[in-house]
C-alpha cells in the first residue's frame, strides 16, 4: 500500500525535481546580454563572416561570479529555437569561456539568415534562461554571387587634369527605372563603388552612410554594402538613382600614383534582390539598361579639395518616376575583375555622429567667420540666406593666425573649400557629401550681406566610422581632462574608414606608424575592434611578397618597401589588440603576416642588424641632425624592431599552440638582441658608436634587448639623458609611447609624472597651454609667442602623442588587463601629486570595469567594479600599520575577496565580481 510518509517523499522528490530541471532546463539566472557575432558585430545585415565567433556577457547580480557552462544554438528560422536549432547545437559545454567560441554548424552561405541563442550556467551549476534571439544576415560573400557589372560613364575622357596633374572626374548621376507586379515582402540592396556613392530610392536615401564604402586595398579587394530596401520598394514603378564621385578609388591622393588607377572613371555595382508576396524573386542589376549624366548640381567633388554644388543644375525628383531622363546617356558597362574581391563590409560605415554649434562668430564687410571651439572632422550643414546667382564660399581653418586670418598654410595643396551657387533669393542648407574638412573655424562669404550672420547659419557635423565610445577616463586635473579630450578628438578625426595620420591635408593616409603607436589607446577610448581587424584585413592585401609592409595602407605609393617602427603594425597591434580583447581567431588571422614581416626585417638586415629604411624617431624635437627623423641611429631602431617583432611572434605562435615557431622565433629574438646589445650598447650599458637619444634607451628597455648585468646602468643612463634635457622628453613618434612604460617599469612613476605634467615645450600640456583642442602632430606646432611651426607639414589633428592615453588608463586610473582580454584585471592606480582624483571605466569583452579613486581628508578611497566572469588584483595604496576598510568596516578576507600580500605601501587583494568602495589610509 501507498503510505502517507511514502507520498511525503515523493512530492518532495517531485518539488526537487522541479526546482533542478527548472534550474537545468528553464534556467532560473537572468538571460546573458549584449550577445555579439565577431570582433562585436550587434545582429549585422550584410555581415561578412560565414565562420562567426559568439559571445555575450554575463548580467551583473549577486548569483553570478563566473561561467562554469554555455550552450548555443543556431537555426535558420527563430521559431526553430532553442529546441529544434538546425544549423548547430553546441550542447552544453564545460566552459568558462563566453567570448569569441567560434561556430562550428552547417556551412553558412550569402544571403543567409541566422538566428542564435545562448545561455549559460553559473559557478553553482545555475542556468540562466535562454537570452533574447540574436540574428544576423550574411551578404554577398563571393564575386560569383554578382550578377551585375560595373556602370559609369567615362568621365576620363573629357576631363581635365587638376592639382597633382590628376584627373578630375566630373560627380555622376545614374538611375534605372523598374517596374513590379506584385508586392515585395523582403528586399536587399547590394551595392558599391569605385569612387563613392549615395544611393536613394523612389526619392527616400537609403541610408546616412557616408563617403561608402570606403577605403580599402582597390587593387585587392572591394567591400560592398547591403541595406534592407523592403519599405522603399513599391509594387508598379520604381526608381532606383545614384550619386557617383571619386572618393579615394579615383580622387587625388598624395603622391598621384595608385597601385589603382585615376584614369579609371568611378563606377558603381548594383544588384537589388527582391522576394514577392507570391514567394517568387525578382533581381535588378547595374547593367547597359542604366542611364547617367554629369550635368547634376554637383560639378565637383575631391577628398581633399572639396565641392562645387550649382544649385541651378538640381533636378528634383530625379529619384523617382517623376523625372524625364530622355537626354540622359547610357552608361558603359565592365566586367567584374576575378583578382579583385568584392567582400562585404567588415565594420561600420562612416556617419554624421555629433553636431557641433558655433561657440563664437565674427563678422566683417560680408565675411563671417564661425568659431566650434573644437577641432573636428566632417562637414558643416549650412543654412544661409543668399541671392540668386551667388556663390557661397566655404573656407575652413584648425586654427587663425594672430592677425586673425585662416591658417590654411598646414593644408597644402588641399584646397579644402566648398562652392554653393544659389538658384533662388533666400534660405539655402547644403551639406556636402563627398568631402570631409579638418576644422574647426569656418568661413562664409558670398551670402545675402542684407542680413546679419547668426551662430545657426552653420553646424559642425563630426563624421567617422560608426562606432560608440568604450571608455571614460576622467581626473581632478583640468589639463589631463583636456589631454583625454585632445585625445578622443584626434580619434574621432581620424577614424574615418581607416586609421589616418592627419585629417585635413592632402595626405590623410593610413600611416602604419602612427596606427601602431595609437591603435592601444584607441581601444580604450572607442569601440574599434572591427575597425581594426578590417583595417588588419588591408595590411594583410597590401603586405608584399618580401614581406614589407608599405608604408601607408591601403597603399598609395606603391614604392615597394617597409619602414622600420611603421611595417611593424603588423606585429605590435595584432599582439596589443589580442591583449585587450583575448581573440585567438584574431592572432590566427594575422600570424602569416607576423612572420612575413619578421622575414622582411630578416632580409633587411646583416648578421642581425638592421639596414631597413625608416622614418625613425620621426619629429624628435631638438634634433641635432635638423632632420625630421630625429637622432636616434635608424640601424639601432631597425634592429630593436627586429628583435621586438620576433618576440611577438614568438608570443603568438605560443598561444596558437605552434611550439616549433614559438621556439623558432624565440631564439631569433634571442640573437637579434645579443647583436643588438654587442653593436650598440658597450660593458657599461651605455649607447655606443652612435648617438645617444631617450629613444635609444627606451628602445633597449621597452623591448628587452639588454643583458640583465646592463639593464641598471642603462635605466641610469636614460634617467642622465632626462636630466640633461631638463626633465622633459626628447622623443618623437617611436620613442614617445614607451617613455611611461619604461619608466614605470624602472620604478619611477614620479618621473612619468613630471614628464606628463609639464607645462613647457616640449610636453603633452605644452600644446593645451597653446590652444590646442586636439593632438598635434608636432610638440611646437603653434606656440603663442613664436606663431605657427612654419614647416608646412603642420597638422593640428595628429593622433600620434596621444599614445599616452594607454598609461593615463593602465596607470593613473589602473585599469589593465592581467590575462589576454581582462580575463584577470589589475587594478593598480598610481596615486600622486598633483592628482587628488582619477577615474576610468571601460567596457571590456566581460562588461564593464570601474577604478575611481578620490584622495581626501588624508583617507584614500578606491571604488572598483568587477565584471562577472572575470577575477581582478587590486593594488591599494596604504599605509599598511593602518588597518584597511572596505564600504567603513574593517577588511576581512571572504569568499568576495583575499588579501594576498602585504606591502611596504601597498593592499594586494584578489577580488571576485562586484561592486566595492575600499578605504586606506596613505602613508
Ligand atoms: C608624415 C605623416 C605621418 C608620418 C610620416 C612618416 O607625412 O603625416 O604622420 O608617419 O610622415
Amino acid at each position: 500500500m501507498f503510505k502517507k510518509s511514502n507520498f511525503k517523499y515523493f512530492a518532495c522528490a517531485l518539488v526537487f525535481l522541479s526546482v533542478i530541471m527548472s534550474c537545468d532546463s528553464k534556467g532560473s539566472l537572468e538571460n546573458a546580454l549584449d550577445l555579439t557575432v565577431s570582433e562585436g558585430f550587434e545582429n549585422p545585415l550584410g555581415f561578412y563572416n560565414a565562420n562567426p565567433t559568439f559571445s555575450w556577457k554575463l548580467p551583473v547580480s549577486e548569483s553570478n561570479k563566473s561561467q562554469s557552462a554555455y550552450h548555443i544554438v543556431v537555426a535558420g528560422s527563430p521559431d526553430l529555437l532553442p529546441d529544434n536549432a538546425d544549423l548547430w547545437d553546441s550542447e552544453k559545454q564545460t566552459s568558462k569561456q563566453s567570448t569569441w567560441i567560434t561556430y562550428k554548424g552547417k556551412p553558412l552561405e550569402s544571403r543567409q539568415k541566422v538566428y542564435w541563442q545562448v545561455k549559460y550556467w553559473n559557478q553553482d551549476g545555475e542556468a540562466s534562461t535562454w537570452s533574447e534571439t540574436n540574428h544576423f544576415e550574411l551578404g554577398l560573400l563571393n564575386n560569383s554571387d554578382w550578377k551585375a557589372n560595373w556602370i559609369g560613364l567615362d568621365t576620363a575622357k573629357d576631363s581635365i587634369r587638376g592639382r597633382g596633374k590628376v584627373l578630375i572626374h566630373k560627380p555622376q548621376y545614374l538611375r534605372k527605372g523598374f517596374e513590379l507586379s506584385d508586392d515585395v515582402t523582403s528586399a536587399r540592396l547590394y551595392i558599391t563603388s569605385k569612387g563613392v556613392f549615395d544611393v536613394s530610392i523612389n526619392g527616400e536615401n537609403v541610408s546616412d552612410d557616408a563617403m561608402s564604402p570606403g577605403f580599402t586595398t582597390y587593387d585587392k579587394r572591394i567591400e560592398t554594402l547591403t541595406y534592407d530596401v523592403t519599405d522603399l520598394i513599391e509594387s508598379g514603378q520604381n526608381m532606383i538613382g545614384v550619386e557617383l564621385a571619386s572618393g579615394w578609388y579615383s580622387g587625388r591622393l598624395l603622391w598621384g600614383t595608385t597601385p589603382w588607377d585615376n584614369r579609371i572613371s568611378p563606377k558603381v555595382l548594383a544588384q537589388l534582390e527582391m522576394t514577392m508576396s507570391d514567394g517568387s524573386k525578382e533581381i535588378i542589376v547595374s547593367d547597359d539598361s542604366w542611364k547617367g549624366m554629369t550635368n547634376g548640381p554637383l560639378q565637383f567633388a575631391e577628398i581633399y579639395d572639396g565641392e562645387i554644388y550649382n544649385a541651378n543644375l538640381e533636378m528634383p525628383d530625379w529619384t523617382t518616376i517623376n523625372f524625364d531622363d530622355k537626354d540622359w546617356m547610357s552608361v558603359e558597362v565592365a566586367a567584374l575583375d576575378a583578382k579583385v574581391k568584392l567582400e562585404p563590409k567588415r565594420h561600420t560605415a562612416v556617419k554624421d555622429k555629433i553636431k557641433l554649434v558655433p561657440q563664437d562668430i565674427t563678422s566683417n564687410d560680408g565675411v563671417a567667420v564661425f568659431d566650434l571651439k573644437q577641432n573636428m572632422v566632417g562637414v558643416p550643414v549650412v543654412n544661409v540666406p543668399m541671392k540668386k546667382g551667388d556663390t557661397l564660399k566655404i573656407r575652413f581653418a584648425e586654427m587663425l593666425s594672430p592677425d586673425g586670418t585662416f591658417y590654411t598654410k598646414n593644408y597644402r595643396s588641399a584646397h579644402s573649400t566648398d562652392y554653393y551657387i544659389a538658384a533662388k533669393d533666400g534660405d539655402i542648407e547644403y551639406q556636402p557629401k563627398f568631402t570631409f574638412h579638418g576644422f574647426r573655424f569656418v568661413e562664409l562669404s558670398g551670402f545675402d550681406t542684407s542680413e546679419t550672420p547668426t551662430k545657426d547659419w552653420v553646424t559642425g557635423i563630426v563624421q567617422y566610422s560608426d562606432f560608440e565610445d568604450n571608455g571614460t577616463f576622467t581626473s581632478s586635473h583640468d589639463k589631463l581632462n583636456q589631454l583625454q579630450s585632445n585625445i578622443v578628438w584626434g580619434l574621432r578625426g581620424n577614424f574615418l574608414d581607416i586609421p589616418t595620420d592627419c585629417p585635413q591635408r592632402n595626405e590623410r593616409l593610413g600611416w602604419t606608424g602612427d596606427a601602431q603607436v595609437f591603435g592601444p589607446t584607441s581601444m580604450f577610448n572607442a569601440d574599434v575592434y572591427k575597425f581594426w581587424a578590417s583595417w588588419l584585413q588591408s595590411v594583410r592585401e597590401a603586405q608584399l611578397e618580401d614581406g614589407a609592409i608599405p608604408w601607408t595602407v591601403p597603399d598609395s605609393r606603391g614604392n615597394k618597401i617597409g619602414s622600420s617602427g611603421w611595417g611593424d603594425v603588423g606585429t605590435i597591434i595584432p599582439w596589443k589588440i589580442y591583449m585587450r580583447t583575448g581573440d585567438v581567431g584574431f592572432l590566427e588571422d594575422n600570424f602569416e603576416m607576423m612572420k612575413n614581416w619578421v622575414r622582411y626585417h630578416q632580409k633587411k638586415s646583416n648578421k642581425h642588424i638592421s639596414n631597413m629604411m625608416s622614418f625613425s624617431d620621426w619629429l624628435q624635437p631638438f634634433p641635432e641632425s635638423g632632420d625630421n627623423r630625429g637622432d636616434t641611429s635608424r640601424n639601432l631602431i631597425g634592429t630593436a624592431f627586429f628583435a621586438h617583432s620576433a618576440k611577438l611572434t614568438a608570443l603568438t605562435a605560443e598561444v596558437l599552440g605552434k611550439t616549433e615557431e614559438q621556439a623558432k622565433y624565440e631564439a631569433l629574438y634571442q640573437t637579434v638582441a645579443k647583436a643588438f646589445d654587442d653593436k650598440f650598447f658597450d660593458e657599461t650599458g651605455k649607447v655606443k658608436g652612435v648617438t645617444e637619444t631617450q629613444t635609444s634607451y627606451l628602445l633597449a628597455l621597452a623591448f628587452d634587448l639588454l643583458p640583465e648585468s646592463k639593464i641598471k646602468n642603462a635605466q641610469t643612463n636614460l634617467l642622465r639623458k632626462l636630466k640633461d634635457a631638463d626633465y622633459h622628453l626628447r622623443t618623437g613618434f617611436l620613442g614617445t609611447p614607451l617613455l611611461s612604460r619604461v619608466l614605470d617599469d624602472m620604478g619611477e612613476v614620479d618621473m612619468v609624472y613630471k614628464l606628463l605634467f609639464n607645462e613647457t615645450y616640449p610636453s603633452w600640456f605644452y600644446s593645451i597651454n597653446q590652444g590646442a583642442t586636439t593632438i598635434w602632430e608636432r610638440w611646437n606646432s603653434y606656440s603663442k609667442t613664436e606663431g605657427y611651426n612654419p614647416m608646412s607639414m603642420n597638422s593640428l589633428n595628429h593622433y600620434a602623442y596621444g599614445a599616452i592615453g594607454e598609461w593615463m588608463y593602465e596607470r593613473i586610473a589602473g585599469i589593465a588587463p592581467l590575462e589576454a582580454g581582462y580575463k584577470v584585471i589589475k587594478i593598480a592606480p598610481q596615486v600622486k601629486e598633483p592628482l587628488t582624483s582619477a577615474s576610468a571605466s571601460l567596457n571590456t569583452p566581460f562588461g564593464k570595469v570601474l577604478s575611481s579613486w578620490e584622495i581626501k581628508d588624508g583617507k584614500f578611497d578606491l571604488e572598483v567594479v568587477i565584471p562577472p566572469n572575470t577575477t581582478a588584483k587590486v593594488i591599494i595604496p596604504a599605509d599598511t600599520s593602518q588597518t584597511l576598510e572596505i564600504d567603513g568596516k574593517t577588511f576581512e578576507d571572504n569568499s568576495n575577496m583575499k588579501l594576498i600580500a602585504t606591502g611596504n605601501d601597498t593592499f594586494e587583494l584578489e577580488v571576485q565580481p562586484g561592486t566595492y568602495t575600499f578605504q586606506s589610509k596613505l602613508k
